[in-house]
């Protein structure tokens, strides 16, 4: 750690700050290059904390940049964890307004919903599946704060992670009737498809990015409690959007998530 705890709280109110006002800003690294993964995490640690001071409830974990078409856009190579709250969640079919958002992007995400506690270290992907409740589909919509969404990973982390909107959609299947491996996604825009991918685009299995998750929370004190909603990442490069746009992800044997994007 090389932040003192004042400053950690300054740049969660900056960072947060960017969100809440719609204005880009530039990546904190800039400023504090010496900024390490604990700080980084702390800064999100506190964004978390100052929503639910307000009352805003944590619905949600996510993991991002666990697919290689995703950390080939973003020119990185680790994957990243953060937090989506209640504010975030918009209905499947609705409208996402584009006044509310800096630069949004999709991405089609195979979530996965716990009924057991998981906790790292040596947390695998049969411990995870060993945890799953049921798979649900979503379309995470991200937006990071950042100027030209250009971050590096440790700006990214104190962002947490670019999470702005989730769409959960389709229907709920349970983990014996899937594949999570072979299991097809098709990213449409305004009809065509754009982009398309399958589970195994994620770490090999959607699974392991919930098992590095739990890693990750286990080496900092914390753990994935049952009953978590987890966004496993998306699983093809992110596709940016304009007002007017519809967008439809079709998963296979999981249904479709669908929104519209309004000024
Ligand atoms: C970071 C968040 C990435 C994902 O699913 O890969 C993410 C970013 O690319 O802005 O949520
Ligand atoms: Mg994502």
């Amino acid at each position: 750690m090389t932040l003192n705890r004042e400053t950690i709280e300054a740049l969660a109110a900056h960072v947060e700050g960017a969100q809440l006002a719609v204005r880009d800003i530039t990546k904190i690294t800039d400023e504090y290059p010496d900024l390490d993964w604990a700080d980084a995490y702390d800064i999100q640690d506190e964004i978390r904390r100052r929503k639910e001071s307000r009352g805003l409830r944590t619905v949600g974990l996510k993991a991002g940049l666990t697919s290689f078409a995703k950390m080939k856009q973003m020119g990185v190579e680790t994957p990243v964890f953060g937090f989506v709250s209640e504010d975030m969640a918009r209905p499947d079919g609705g409208e996402i307004r584009m006044s509310e958002l800096i630069h949004p992007k999709v991405e089609a995400e195979i979530c996965i919903v716990t009924k057991a506690p998981l906790r790292g270290p040596g947390c695998h992907v049969g411990s995870v599946l060993a945890a799953i409740d049921f798979i649900v589909p979503a379309v995470e919509i991200i937006d990071s704060r950042y100027r030209d969404f250009k971050f590096d990973l440790k700006s990214v982390i104190a962002d947490n992670t670019s999470a702005a909107r989730f769409v959960v959609g389709g229907r709920a299947r349970s983990p014996e009737d899937l594949d999570l491996r072979t299991l097809g996604v098709v990213l449409e825009k305004n009809g065509r498809a754009v982009a398309m991918a399958a589970g195994a685009a994620v770490l090999g299995h959607p699974a392991a990015a919930v098992a590095m998750m739990a890693n990750h929370l286990g080496a900092r004190g914390q753990e994935i409690p049952a009953g978590t909603f987890i966004m496993t990442g998306g699983v093809t490069e992110a596709i940016a959007v304009a007002a007017g746009d519809s967008v439809c992800v079709r998963f296979q044997d999981l249904g479709n998530v669908s929104m519209r994007f309004v000024e």
